[in-house]
């Protein structure tokens, strides 16, 4: 093998042991760069007699040529690779089963809540909405709450920095009959609306929650009697429950805000609770006095109002037996409902 062609095959095996585009750069340097090793033999023609300067340029070009030839079909292999290599990595498998979407599904509360609104607003009640920080009159005065009540007392009520424009430090609303209050003053009688919301007491246990959601339920007019309370609440219950398999009874109770007031229980005629008598709700008909705070004469307008916890109808209708499940969040709970 002569010198060029010695020249040729190094050139070759060089290119090809060039692992990456930069090691096959610095082997083309080598032959053809500026000092490369074809570079020097052109620059050395120079120095050869007229006669030779053709033929041997010819071979020299002939080893260039090869030599590029080979650089070149190295770039395009390492391409190749590099192109591969990259597709590899990238590969998506179209045959695996997509990963899904987490579907979001409403809390089994919200959807009593939701049911609640759609029962009442079939039979014409409309719903209100207000604010969860409240004023001492809208909670408690208003509603003939006496200046003494245990419910006022910090044990009972979370009271919060800021002042009324009576100057009593605001509250978190214990209950959802100041709803009832402030859209009792915005409207006229006939009054029928339901005041559904979080309502907060300081009391935490297996049976309470610091927060919890009540509805309460108001009808205002000039002839309205516990009758009329009862059809309602039966209508209800039956509609909530979807069962008419159910009776109800009322026991005599107190509330500040109600006079007469009652506990309203439902016993199930079939079912896991066959039998047994659960309370419901409180109720009874609107004491004068608060009558008077809505802004109406109590010689000319009566009414019922109850109050019912969302957490215990839910509990009830999906027997459920542990409040703390609701505020926990596992979703394999919380999954159930949907
Ligand atoms: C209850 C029980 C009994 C009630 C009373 C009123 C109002 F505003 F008319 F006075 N709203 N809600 C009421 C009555 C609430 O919850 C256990």
């Amino acid at each position: 093998m002569n010198s060029l062609e010695q020249l040729v095959t190094d050139a070759q095996a060089d290119f090809l042991a060039a692992a990456d585009a930069a090691a096959l750069e610095n082997a083309k340097a080598k032959y053809l760069g500026k000092t490369g090793q074809i570079t020097e033999l052109m620059k050395g023609m120079g120095k050869l007699p007229p006669e030779e300067k053709r033929a041997q340029g010819a071979l020299i070009n002939a080893a260039k040529v090869q030599i590029e030839n080979a650089l070149g079909a190295r770039r395009e292999a390492q391409a190749e690779a590099q192109m591969q290599a990259r597709l590899n990595f990238e590969a998506i498998d179209v045959t695996l089963p997509g990963r899904g979407r987490g579907k979001g599904g409403i809390h089994p509360v919200m959807r009593t809540w939701e049911r609640v609104e759609e029962i009442f607003r079939s039979i014409g009640f409309d719903v209100a909405d207000g604010p969860e920080i409240e004023t001492d009159w809208y909670c408690f005065t208003a509603l003939n709450s006496p200046e003494n009540h245990p419910a006022r007392s910090m044990q009972d009520t979370f009271y919060i920095d800021g002042k009324d424009s009576d100057g009593k430090p605001l509250l978190l609303r214990t209950h959802t009959s100041p709803m009832q209050v402030r859209y009792a003053r915005m409207h006229q009688p006939p009054i029928k609306v339901i005041a559904p919301g979080r309502t907060y007491r300081v009391d935490s246990d297996a049976t309470h929650s610091p927060m919890f959601h009540q509805v309460e339920g108001l009808w205002i007019a000039e002839d309205i009697s516990f009758a009329d309370l009862k059809g309602i609440y039966l209508n209800f219950v039956k509609t909530f429950f979807e069962t008419d398999d159910l009776q109800i009874r009322f026991r005599p109770s107190y509330f500040p805000f109600t006079e007469p007031s009652a506990e309203i229980d439902i016993a199930f005629g079939s079912g896991p609770l066959k039998g047994r008598w659960l309370e419901v709700s409180g109720a009874g008909q609107v004491h004068p006095t608060v009558v008077r705070n809505y802004g109406l004469d109590p010689e000319k307008y009566v009414g019922f109002a109850f109050g019912s916890g969302l957490e215990r109808l839910t509990m009830l209708r999906y027997g459920i037996n542990d409040l703390r499940l609701f505020y926990e969040g596992d979703l394999r709970f919380l999954k159930q409902f949907n």
